[in-house]
């Protein structure tokens, strides 16, 4: 039995992880958790990433602490499309940038304009987000960045984070797919994209793939926690990608939804996928693990959630979770509904004010209460799910028999419920940490332990219990969720 350590950093928490591999069962470990909390300086949003380095120490001490001993190994995944820049002598240039940071407010749409979509979709096979790592380089190229100049190495937030640790640099396969710099079919960086940008072709480095090598602790690490030697592995360190490596589905055609802060529904694909159907519906072709491709979708998630529940705690009182979801059961069905993908969504702040005003907007009356706003987001994600999982049948030309859901939103059980009842057709919801067990079974498959994704998601599914929710009015769209989703539609096209 090996016990390895993942670190996974996701936008609002992060967690150090232990798992057990004995005969043929994972066991997990929560070892270490703390908040990731942006910081606000000036006009710029930051991610606070000394703060996550410490807390990444004090996983790796309570690690050895709960384990006995060292971890065989430890790799990181987090969130995508952020960066540092790192100087000739190695140094950090500038605090990293949340994607959610206004920077990029418009450069996507000048590079649409001046390279067309056609182009940059069938160079980097990625959807329009004004956040992906395109845009925010573009930005600062535009702003003449002092960084950006001076800059020698772009490494993303889990390359970062690995690089404090063992002093060497390496860009991780997976991650650098979310960029929009990356080119599919080459599978490596794409000069012209980085031109169009004004990105300098001397920060790329040819990429490392998930499981990869990447150093030791350093000496002086050891030195400061009193630590034995721990290998260094490069997970699918793009969070969602590891997430989709732990689906537990036995068969290779599967629809899933990781959910989290975002929510990322689509299928695994052995080609990217660059139709003009894709394009249109803006999907995304993100690096999967065993050189698979994530054709999905990003979905505004339980984001809008958890933004609104922080405007309540700011303003003095906000349910708790429990709390809040009786009322939203206790309401009756037929209220009003947002489309969580509009933009204005996207960034933080006060939502209430941008849901009432999307609703007024398409004539809708205002949400009522904490239950009222709470179930008109969970319902308006629900039958977005629908959207997207009809338009994903479509891109990939596959027929689904139902969802896989994984992530941290799974205990969210009305939400399961209603998926369900929106798609008509079961939902198997679990494990709720996908992204770390991912995150492990790429250590495990690169030491041997196991033989390939294939028999990781085996054992996962003999792990971890997997709830399966059926449609309420039993296969096929209840008369309820048709009306619903009929009404849905009909506000979209009024936008
Ligand atoms: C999910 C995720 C998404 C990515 C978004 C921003 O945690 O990684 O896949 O689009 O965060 O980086």
């Amino acid at each position: 039995m090996t016990t390895r350590l993942a670190f996974d950093l996701g936008a609002g928490s992060g967690r150090a992880v232990l798992g057990r591999l004995g005969s043929r069962r994972i066991e997990l470990q929560e070892v270490h958790r703390f908040p990731n909390q942006p910081v606000q300086a000036g006009p710029r949003l930051h991610w606070d990433i000394l703060r996550l380095l410490h807390e990444l120490k004090q996983g790796l001490l309570q690690a050895k602490r709960h384990a006995g001993q060292e971890p065989a190994s430890m790799a990181i995944d987090s969130w995508a499309v952020d960066f540092g820049l790192l100087g000739a002598d190695g140094e950090l240039l500038g605090n990293p940038v949340h994607y959610r940071d206004r920077r990029t407010d418009g450069v996507m749409e000048r590079l649409r304009e001046r390279h067309g979509d056609e182009w940059l979709f069938s160079r980097s096979g990625l959807q329009f987000l004004p956040f992906n790592t395109i845009y925010q380089l573009a930005a600062m190229s535009e702003q003449g960045s002092p960084q950006l100049k001076q800059a020698q190495t772009l490494l993303m937030i889990p390359d970062l984070l690995r690089y404090f640790l063992t002093g060497v640099k390496r860009q991780e396969f997976t991650n650098a797919t979310t960029t929009g710099l990356l080119n599919p079919q080459t599978r490596s960086w794409d000069n012209e994209l980085l031109k169009a940008a004004g990105v300098p072709v001397r920060l790329f480095a040819p990429l490392a793939q998930p499981g990869a090598a990447a150093g030791e602790l350093t000496e002086a690490l050891r030195g400061e926690l009193g630590l034995g030697p721990i290998e260094v592995l490069c997970a699918a360190e793009h969070d969602t990608a590891s997430a989709v490596a732990a689906v537990p589905a036995l068969e290779d055609n599967f629809a899933y939804l990781s959910c989290g802060t975002w929510s990322l529904m689509g299928t695994e694909v052995p080609e990217p996928v660059l139709s003009a159907e894709a394009l249109r519906y803006n999907f995304t072709n993100e690096g999967g693990v065993e050189g698979s491709w994530r054709l999905l979708k990003n979905i505004m998630g339980l984001w809008i959630l958890e933004e609104t529940r922080r405007e309540w705690e700011r303003e003095g009182h906000c349910p708790g979770y429990a709390e809040l979801l009786q009322e939203v059961q206790a309401l009756p069905a037929g209220g009003p509904l947002i489309d969580p993908d509009d933009s204005r969504f996207l960034h933080a702040g006060a939502m209430t004010p941008r849901i009432r005003e999307w609703c007024r907007e398409t004539g809708q009356p205002e949400p009522r209460g904490y239950g009222g706003y709470a179930r008109c987001i969970l319902e308006s994600l629900a039958l977005q799910y629908r959207y997207i999982f009809e338009q994903t049948e479509q891109a990939s030309g596959r027929r689904f028999s139902g969802l896989h859901m994984v992530g941290g939103g799974i205990q969210n059980r009305l939400l399961c419920q209603w998926t369900a009842d929106s798609l008509g057709l079961p939902v198997w919801a679990g494990p709720a940490e996908g992204s770390a067990i991912g995150n492990l079974a790429v250590q495990w498959i690169a030491a041997g332990e196991l033989s390939g994704v294939r028999e990781a998601r085996r054992v996962i599914r003999d792990s971890f219990d997997v709830e399966q929710y059926e449609p309420s009015g039993g296969t096929g769209t209840s008369a309820m969720a048709a009306e619903a989703y009929g009404r849905f539609l009909a506000l979209k096209e009024k936008m």
